[in-house]
Formats: structure tokens, C-alpha cells, sequence
């Protein structure tokens, strides 16, 4: 996919009809077919009123051009920007033309890609514009906009730092083996891995709450029917959406419902209630609770107070999935149950109790609302500092057992190598055109 050499070209802005529709082009021919377009080359980045023909010299619109010569321009390349009128037709007669004139279409992400390549982003920022636009909340906007300047990056590129010196310190011990160095005698070595290992620890968490505002938190609604499952559903969302009756068995779909939190995005799930002896219709509502499940952040298991089961819930909850225990009906209650960690006592009928539980939910997304403190982050960016951290700690262990150095040295080194795909210091061409395959075309 990765081919600089071609002129590209695409409509910035989304199909459809609007007051004004833009076309992006960029690359080596941008100058050539900014002459042909428009009769001559406009003034650099300085809105310019022209017709806009085709090779044949028809004119097929008018309106405003920008020229951005190479490399200051968003790809790095030389940009040209065709503001014409909004219209799927219109737009695509100005493509056809850049088209004739020796651009091809760009593919999703190119031009995103390119500005990355030509080092004008690193993938962080590259993924950052992508996240800005889709973003659901303010507070996601927001964070996104701080990805894109760079907060995220430059947390990654600090702490690849600190690995670095640590790798130099401990390589240069290595190479004098003659002196008998024991590293765990070595105070400024002992407090620089003290020092990472904290930076990891807060970098992960700050990057869990990234993913959180990115893609949002989903929370499944599991419990016993008649529960009040719905009916929290209802109170939690502000809306009538599920319906709630007196009879067990009543959801039998799976229902979502989006939330906002102080700034989190919430998908609520609610589930056909869990029971033995189910109809088949019930039967196959509980088989797609249990699936709901497996992609919960959290789940609300919500009990009758005033029949609480004893015992554990026998539900296949995966491991490390937080788990809050919701009881409700407290109006019905004449004396409060016994309350707990990880217990949220409400009532979905008067509303009692809602302000702890949306604090509780809150909580177990390890979300704080940081406010300009947030950057976003990704899975694939979890991931890679999951696998740094984890190459860390081996050779911290490495290091305590063999009291030698070239274990601890060869982690580290593989743990900056994690960090480094991060912001793309370190890339595959593979994994490049996962990232960019991933935006739409003209971004
Ligand atoms: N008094 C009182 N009644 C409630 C409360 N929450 C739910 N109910 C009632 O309990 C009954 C069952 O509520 P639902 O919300 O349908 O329960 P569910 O867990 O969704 O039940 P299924 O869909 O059948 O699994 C309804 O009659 C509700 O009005 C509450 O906090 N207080
Ligand atoms: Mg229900």
C-alpha cells in the first residue's frame, strides 16, 4: 500500500450535500495539476477565488483554492485544496478531474499515512485525528486533541528515555566484567528501575483511562428476572426503552442504551434474567446474556433486597472483570440490608441511590475526570505497554537472580522496542496498514 511516488486525491469532506465540499490533492504532480485546474499556480496557503476545469477546459465548478507547497503542508508533500460546492456530483467531477490530469484516488488513511512517513506526525497523533473525529463526548474531543499535540507521545518517548539511560548504565558495567560489579549493590541503578517502574505504573493507568474514553465502557446488567434489571436500565438512561412488568421472564433481547457520565461514555447492556427451567424463547435469551459477558468492561449483578440470594454468582464472568453488586427495591425494604464494598444499594422505582452507582461505575472504569489532564489511547497501544512493562519486570527478576546484568539489559531493551511501536519509532509495514486501512478515504 505504501507508494509515495503517486500524486493522490480524494474528497475531504463526507459524501452527501452541503454548502461547500472539499477535494484533497497531494503529491509530486500536486503543482502540474494545480496549472491545469486553475489556469495558474495560486499564491501559497492564500485563498484564491477560480474556476475549476477539466482536462478538456470545461469548467466544472468554482470557488476557493489553497496551494501548500511541499514540506509545509499537512502529508509533507505539496497539498492542494479545492473548496467547491457541496454536491456528490459536483465533487466528483473535480476528482474525475485530478483524475485525468495523472492523481489516483487515495485509499482510507493516506493522506494520514503520509504525513506520518514524511515525519510530520507520529502514529499516536497519526490515530489521534482519526479519534478526534469519531469522538462521543467533549471530554473524548478533548482528549483526542491533546493526542494529537503530542501528550501521549511525549509520555511514551519519556519514558523510552529512562529506559535508555538504564540500558547505558547497565551495558556499561557489563563491559568491564573483570571488575565484578554485583548491580544490586548499585543505589543510583536500584532507584532508576524504581523510577521506571513507577513511570510504567502511571502510564498504564493513564492509558487505560485513554482507551476507556475512547471507545467507551460497556456494562452488562446480569441478575436473577424481576430483579429490576429493565428497570434500571430505564433509570439509569433517563428513557422508557425496556420493557418492565411484574411477570419473570419479561427481556428476553439483549438491550443497549448509551450514557454519559461526566464525560464517559456508557453502553448499558440488559439481559433476559438468569433462571433455571427457562421456555426456549428465555433459553435463548440467557445463551446471549452469557455471550454479552464476554465483551463486558464491568457488570451490575442486581439482586432483590428483599430476597437476597446467598452465595456466589455461578455465571461465567471472565477474570478481572469488575463486578458490582446492585441491590434494589430498597423502598420495599423495612430495614436496610447490610451494605459493603462493591455493594450499591438503590431503589430504580423513587431513584435512590443512582448518584453512588454512576460514582461506582465511574470507579471501576478507573475513570477521573482529569479534564485537560487526558489523552486518548488504544488497545493496540494497551497492548504494547503491556508487553513493555511485562519485558521490565522480567528483567528486574532476571536481575535478582542471577545478580548479572546482560538478562536485565536484553529486556530493556526489548521493552523499548514495545514502546517504540507505539508512537511508530519502531514499525512494520504490516502493522502500518492495519493502523491506516482503519480511516475512512480522504483522511
Ligand atoms: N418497589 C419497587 N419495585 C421495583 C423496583 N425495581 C423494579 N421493580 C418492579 O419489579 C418488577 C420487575 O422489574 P423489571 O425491571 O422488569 O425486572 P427485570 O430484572 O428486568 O426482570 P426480567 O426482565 O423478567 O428478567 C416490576 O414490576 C418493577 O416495577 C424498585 O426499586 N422498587
Ligand atoms: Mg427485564
Amino acid at each position: 500500500m505504501i507508494n509515495l511516488a503517486d500524486t493522490i486525491v480524494a474528497a475531504a469532506t463526507p459524501p452527501g450535500v452541503g454548502g461547500v465540499g472539499v477535494v484533497r490533492v497531494s503529491g509530486a504532480r500536486t503543482e502540474a495539476i494545480a496549472r491545469a485546474m486553475l489556469g495558474s499556480l495560486p499564491e501559497p496557503r492564500t485563498a484564491t477565488y477560480r474556476s475549476f476545469r477539466n482536462k478538456a477546459g470545461q469548467k466544472i465548478d468554482a470557488g476557493l483554492a489553497l496551494y501548500f507547497p511541499a514540506p509545509a503542508s499537512f502529508t509533507g508533500e505539496a497539498v492542494l485544496e479545492i473548496h467547491g460546492h457541496g454536491g456528490p456530483l459536483v465533487q466528483s467531477l473535480v476528482v474525475d478531474a485530478a483524475l485525468e490530469m495523472g492523481a489516483r484516488r487515495a485509499a482510507p488513511g493516506e493522506f494520514s499515512q503520509r504525513a506520518f512517513l514524511n515525519d510530520k506526525l507520529d502514529l499516536v497523533q497519526a490515530e489521534a485525528i482519526a479519534d478526534l473525529i469519531n469522538a462521543g463526548t467533549t471530554q473524548a474531543a478533548r482528549a483526542a486533541l491533546r493526542s494529537l499535540s503530542g501528550a501521549f507521545s511525549k509520555a511514551v518517548d519519556a519514558l523510552a528515555d529512562q529506559l535508555t539511560r538504564l540500558r547505558m548504565h547497565v551495558e556499561a558495567a557489563i563491559d568491564f566484567p573483570e571488575e565484578e560489579i554485583d548491580f544490586l549493590s548499585d543505589e543510583l541503578l536500584l532507584r532508576r528501575l524504581t523510577e521506571c517502574d513507577e513511570a510504567f505504573t502511571l502510564l498504564q493507568e493513564q492509558a487505560q483511562q485513554g482507551r476507556v474514553l475512547r471507545d467507551g465502557f460497556q456494562v452488562v446488567i446480569i441478575g436473577k428476572p424481576n430483579a429490576g434489571k429493565s428497570s434500571l436500565l430505564n433509570r439509569l438512561s433517563g428513557q422508557d426503552s425496556a420493557i418492565v412488568t411484574e411477570v419473570a421472564g419479561t427481556t428476553r433481547d439483549i438491550l443497549r442504551e448509551q450514557i454519559d457520565i461526566d464525560g464517559l461514555a456508557v453502553e448499558l447492556v440488559d439481559t433476559a434474567g438468569l433462571r433455571e427451567n427457562p421456555d426456549r424463547v428465555e433459553a435463548e435469551g440467557i445463551r446471549r446474556a452469557r455471550q454479552a459477558l464476554q465483551s463486558a468492561d464491568a457488570v451490575l449483578w442486581i439482586q432483590d433486597a428483599t430476597d437476597l440470594e446467598p452465595g456466589p454468582i455461578g455465571e461465567a464472568i471472565p477474570d478481572g472483570v469488575p463486578i458490582t453488586q446492585v441491590q434494589n427495591k430498597l423502598d420495599l425494604c423495612e430495614t436496610r440490608p447490610e451494605a459493603g464494598q462493591n455493594i450499591v444499594q438503590i431503589s430504580a422505582t423513587t431513584g435512590e441511590g443512582m448518584a453512588e452507582l454512576r460514582q461506582h461505575i465511574r470507579k471501576s472504569a478507573g475513570y477521573e475526570n482529569q479534564g485537560e489532564g487526558a489523552f486518548t489511547a488504544r488497545k493496540r497501544h494497551l497492548h504494547a505497554l503491556e508487553l513493555a512493562a511485562m519485558h521490565f519486570s522480567t528483567g528486574i527478576t532476571a536481575l535478582d537472580e542471577t545478580h548479572a546484568g546482560e538478562l536485565l539489559a536484553e529486556e530493556l531493551r526489548l521493552s523499548q522496542r514495545a514502546l517504540g511501536e507505539i508512537t511508530g519509532a519502531v514499525s512494520s509495514d504490516d502493522l502500518l496498514g492495519r493502523i491506516f486501512s482503519e480511516f475512512c478515504i480522504g483522511k
